[in-house]
C-alpha cells in the first residue's frame, strides 16, 4: 500500500517537529528495507532478524533519550514513541528489542548506575555491539514482582546470587542481564549480570506461538559471584524495576499504534481491490464499520501519546497515566488485527499479510508489562484509593 495512506486523520503532524519527522522517515525507511522484507520468513521459522541489534544501533534507535556522552542521541520522549512506533509497524518483535535493550537495561544503568558502570556499558549498548536483558519475572511471581524469591547475600569481597526469571526477551543472546533481587534485609536492588560467570545459564524457551522472531527465555542464577561493583548503587526498593517500566511502557503505548496502523493499511488497500458481489468489499456498509472504527481508534491512541509524550518531556506523566495508556492502545492495536484479517476474509490466514502475525505478537503486548488487567486495577486505584491487587 502507499505511504501516503498512513493516517494522520487530525492533522498530528503538524504538532511534531521537522526534526521529529526526519527521525521517523529514518525509521520508517530502514523498517521499509530491512524488517518488511524478512519478518515473514523470520517469524514462519522462529529466528530473529540477522544482526537486529547492531542495524538498531546503526539507525539510533538504542536509548535515543540517553545523553551523547554516553552514546545515546540526547533525543525528547516523542522522538523515542515515533521510533518505537515505526518498528512496531514493522513487528512487535523489533519494537520489543529496541524496548528492552533501550527502556529495561540502558535506562537503569543510566538513572541508578554508577559513573564507572555507565561508561563501562551504555556506549556498547547504544551501538548494539552488546545485548541486554532485564530480568524481573520469575516463574512463580509475575504480576506481583515484590514477592521475588531471587536473592543476594553479601559475602565480603562479592555478592553470591542464587534465583532464577522466566519469560526473559533476549535472555539467549544477552551479553549482560539487570536483574532484580532481594539483598539480606528483603530489599530488591538491580544487579548487572554478565554472560561467562560461573554458574549464570540462560536457557530458551522453545514453541511459541507469538513474537516468534524474538527469543525468550529464563536467566538462571546459580551460587554466581557477582563483583561489587555489579550493584546499581542509585536505587532500593520496587520502584528502581517499576520506573524502568514506566519507560518501556510509554514506548509500547507509541509502538502498537504503528502494528494497528500497518493492519489498517492493508485492510483499506484490500478493501478497495477485493471485488464481491460485483463491487468492491470496501463498498459494503459492514466493511465500511469496521474501518471506520479502526481510523478512528488510532487516531484517539495518536492523540494519547502525543499528549502523554508532552507529559513525560516535562517530568509529569504519572505511573498511572502511562498505564492507562498501554492497557489503552494494545487493546486498540489487537482489536484491529483480529477484526482487520477478517476484512482480508481466507488470505487474511496467510503470511503474505501482516495481520495474523500482529494479532499473534499483540497476545504478548497485552501480557508482558502489566497484563491488561494489572493495568485496570492501577487505573481503578488511582480512581478510588483502594487496592484491588
Ligand atoms: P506498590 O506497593 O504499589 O509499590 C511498591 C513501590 O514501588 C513504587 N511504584 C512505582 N514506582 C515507579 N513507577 C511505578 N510505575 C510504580 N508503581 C509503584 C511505589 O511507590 C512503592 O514505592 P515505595 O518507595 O513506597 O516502596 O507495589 P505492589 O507490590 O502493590 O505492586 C504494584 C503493581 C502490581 C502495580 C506492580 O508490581 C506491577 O506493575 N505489576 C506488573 C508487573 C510487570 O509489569 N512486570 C513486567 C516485567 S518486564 C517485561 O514484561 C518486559 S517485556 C519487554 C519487551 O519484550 O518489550
Ligand atoms: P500472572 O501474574 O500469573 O497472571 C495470570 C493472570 O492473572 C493474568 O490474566 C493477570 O492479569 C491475572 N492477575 C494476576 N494478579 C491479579 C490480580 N491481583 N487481580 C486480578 N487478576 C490478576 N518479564 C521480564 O521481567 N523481562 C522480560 O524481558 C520479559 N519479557 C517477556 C516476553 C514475553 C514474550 C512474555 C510473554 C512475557 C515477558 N515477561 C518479561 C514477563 C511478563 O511481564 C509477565 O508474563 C507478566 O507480567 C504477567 O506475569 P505472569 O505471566 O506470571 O502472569
Amino acid at each position: 500500500y502507499p505511504l501516503t495512506s498512513i493516517p494522520d486523520y487530525y492533522g498530528i503532524d503538524a504538532l511534531l517537529t521537522e526534526e521529529h519527522k526526519l527521525i521517523r522517515q529514518s525509521v520508517r525507511d530502514w523498517v521499509e528495507s530491512f524488517v518488511m522484507p524478512n519478518i515473514d520468513e523470520a517469524a514462519q521459522n522462529h529466528t530473529d532478524l540477522p544482526n537486529l541489534m547492531k542495524e538498531l544501533g546503526k539507525i539510533g534507535a538504542l536509548g535515543p533519550y540517553i545523553p551523547e556522552e554516553y552514546g545515546g542521541s540526547g533525543l525528547d520522549q516523542i522522538s523515542y514513541g515515533l521510533i518505537m512506533q515505526e518498528l512496531e509497524r514493522g513487528d512487535s518483535a523489533v519494537r520489543s528489542a529496541a524496548s528492552v535493550q533501550s527502556s529495561l537495561v540502558m535506562f537503569p544503568i543510566n538513572e541508578f548506575g554508577s559513573e564507572e558502570q555507565k561508561r563501562k556499558y551504555l556506549p556498547k549498548l547504544a551501538s548494539g555491539e552488546m545485548i541486554g536483558s532485564f530480568g524481573l519475572t520469575e516463574p512463580n511471581h509475575g504480576s506481583d514482582p515484590s514477592s521475588m524469591e531471587t536473592y543476594f547475600k553479601d559475602m565480603g569481597d562479592h555478592y553470591l546470587l542464587n534465583g532464577a526469571k522466566m519469560w526473559i526477551t533476549n535472555s539467549p543472546l544477552c551479553d549482560i542481564a539487570v536483574i532484580w533481587a532481594k539483598n539480606e534485609e528483603g530489599k530488591v536492588q538491580g544487579l548487572i549480570v554478565e554472560r561467562g560467570m560461573e554458574g549464570f545459564t540462560t536457557p530458551e524457551t522453545h514453541n511459541k506461538w507469538s513474537l516468534r522472531a524474538s527469543k525468550t527465555g529464563e536467566l538462571v542464577f546459580n551460587d554466581i559471584k557477582v563483583p561489587k561493583e555489579n550493584l546499581l548503587p542509585g536505587v532500593t526498593g520496587l520502584k528502581g524495576p517499576l520506573s524502568c517500566l514506566n519507560s518501556a511502557r510509554y514506548g509500547i503505548s507509541w509502538g502498537v499504534i504503528g502494528a494497528a496502523i500497518d493492519c489498517y493499511c492493508t485492510a483499506v488497500q484490500y478493501s478497495k481491490e477485493r471485488r464481491q458481489f460485483g463491487k468492491p468489499i470496501g463498498s459494503f456498509q459492514l466493511q465500511q464499520k469496521k474501518l471506520a472504527e479502526f481510523l478512528t481508534e488510532i487516531t484517539k491512541a495518536q492523540l494519547l501519546c502525543l499528549q502523554l509524550g508532552n507529559l513525560k518531556n516535562d517530568h509529569k506523566a504519572s505511573p498511572a497515566q502511562i498505564s492507562m495508556a498501554k492497557r489503552n492502545n494494545v487493546k486498540m492495536a489487537i482489536d484491529i488485527a483480529r477484526e482487520s484479517r477478517q476484512i482480508l476474509g481466507g488470505m487474511g490466514i496467510m503470511g503474505e499479510f501482516p495481520m495474523m502475525r500482529h494479532a499473534a505478537n499483540l497476545e504478548s503486548v497485552i501480557t508482558y508489562e502489566g497484563t491488561h488487567d494489572v493495568h485496570l486495577l492501577i487505573t481503578g486505584l488511582d480512581i478510588t484509593g483502594f487496592n484491588a491487587f
